[in-house]
């Protein structure tokens, strides 16, 4: 039994009146603490002071992206600086950082949050914890390694890269949970077999903590037999946390939101409408007894659903599925939506190929093309034109007909796409003026 059982197998209705009582906090503490949130609810005709029923969270307005951005780089403080512990921020890549930051008490329950992935997986003070997402402003390496802490792991603070090493302390301290980007753990996997080595023995490796990325059930199906353990998907981002608001358990059939910290809705993107459970679309989250950086209805942009009914497991906290994209990701080809998942979904049935792909995006007139370009499996001999060519042609015709997206398929050289060690870049856009 995991140190927080208690509080994650919990009557719902308990669940809901600690949500209730924090969300009354939290719209409280944002309206007085954050101008942003005052000109916003006051436009909104939203009062803070209102709230009766969780229901009721849903007069309030959004938050996107591009308001905590505008708010860049204190300006979504709602305690005042000298509370403030640790500061995070996201890549940026896109534009301005968003910025998230902690207090103590954040600190301590993003530990907890974490942690309960490694006790979903049975963990504890007997494992040791190796911790390879990357260290510093993302969110991954501090986050996992507050939970490694929290669940009293020995844990090593790897950081992500020097794979060659990762291999050497993996088999040298007897690493038991390995958290990691899914795409940096197959890299590892794929390294160590080139090295001949097989994983499945020569690590002492049983559980993967795995998340920041979407990634296929095939895709994690190759990880856990190449690997020989069992992975869990985490989902977290720097808007709420970090990673840890939602992780599976083992039966892996969802992932279970860390409740007693974050409300979560699904809504119509286009509409804003919250939809029923089981309906896909987009995540909103509100946290719960967040101090530092909370957020009310923060719009995520992630496709998801939430489970109807409870788990095998026996816990009741509401689950998650596995995330699809995000509505920024998805790719529209010939006016047909598909998200890069949903093709990998299609290629990874093929044993010809490898988990290593990019999406390439480009325009021929006023047409996009958009071209996947895999490795073969290591035991696919690449020179041999006509089984080549065979291969390329089933992959497309089962693009075409699982997903009716014309998609050429080009196997590409072993090696030729460049390994990541944090999140893995699936598509590239050609398009001028796009992105
Ligand atoms: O990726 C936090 C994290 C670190 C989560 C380590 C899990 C493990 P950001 O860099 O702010 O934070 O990116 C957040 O990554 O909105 C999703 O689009 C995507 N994402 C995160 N986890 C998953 C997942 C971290 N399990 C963005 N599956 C989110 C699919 C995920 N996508």
């Amino acid at each position: 039994m995991g140190r927080q059982e208690q509080i994650l197998t919990k009557p719902h209705e308990e669940i809901e009146q600690i949500q209730i009582e924090g969300i009354k906090q939290t719209v409280v503490n944002c309206y007085e603490g954050i101008p942003f949130y005052r000109k916003s609810f006051d436009a909104a005709g939203f009062d803070p002071y209102a709230i009766e029923s969780i229901e009721d969270l849903a007069k309030a307005p959004f938050v996107t992206k591009q308001d905590l951005r505008d708010s860049y780089p204190y300006g979504m403080l709602a305690v005042p600086l000298e509370d403030v512990r640790e500061i995070h921020m996201s890549s940026g890549t896109t534009g301005v950082a968003t910025v998230g930051a902690y207090t103590a008490r954040d600190i301590e329950i993003w530990g907890d949050c974490f942690a309960r992935g490694i006790e979903y997986a049975d963990g504890g003070p007997k494992d040791i914890a190796h911790i390879c997402y990357g260290y510093g402003l993302f969110t991954g390496g501090l986050g996992a390694h507050y939970g490694g802490i929290s669940a009293g792991c020995t844990t090593i603070p790897m950081s992500a890269g020097q794979t060659e090493r990762q291999i050497r302390v993996l088999r040298e301290m007897g690493s038991s949970i390995i958290c990691c980007t899914p795409s940096y753990a197959m890299h590892i996997a794929d390294t160590a077999i080139e090295m001949g080595l097989d994983p499945k023995k020569d690590f002492t490796l049983r559980a993967g903590i795995l998340g920041a990325e979407p990634f296929s059930d095939a895709f994690r199906a190759d990880l856990e037999n190449k690997l020989g353990i069992k992975v869990l998907d985490v989902y977290g981002l720097t808007e709420t946390m970090g990673p840890g608001v939602a992780i599976e358990c083992m039966e892996q059939d969802g992932l279970h939101i860390a409740e007693d910290h974050f409300y979560c809705e699904i809504i119509d993107p286009e509409t804003g409408k919250v939809l029923p459970d089981g309906e896909w679309g987009e995540l909103v989250i509100t946290t719960v007894d967040r101090e530092a950086s909370p957020v009310v209805r923060y719009r995520t942009r992630d496709i998801t659903r939430i489970l109807p009914g409870q788990c095998a497991c026996g816990r009741t906290h509401r689950r998650i599925d596995r995330l699809h994209g995000r509505t920024d990701d998805m790719l529209v080809i010939r006016g047909v939506n598909v998200f890069p998942s949903q093709i990998e979904d299609v290629m990874k049935t093929f044993t010809q190929v490898s988990s290593w792909y990019v999406i390439e995006l480009a325009r021929k007139g006023s047409m996009d093309v958009v071209t996947l370009k895999v490795e073969p499996a290591p035991d696919f001999d690449f020179d041999e034109i006509a089984a080549l060519e065979r291969v390329q042609g089933a992959i497309q015709a089962a693009l075409k007909t699982a997903l009716s997206v014309a998609v050429k398929v080009q196997i590409v050289e072993p090696k030729s796409i460049p390994r990541s060690e944090g999140k893995a870049k699936r598509v590239i856009d050609n398009r001028e003026g796009i992105r």
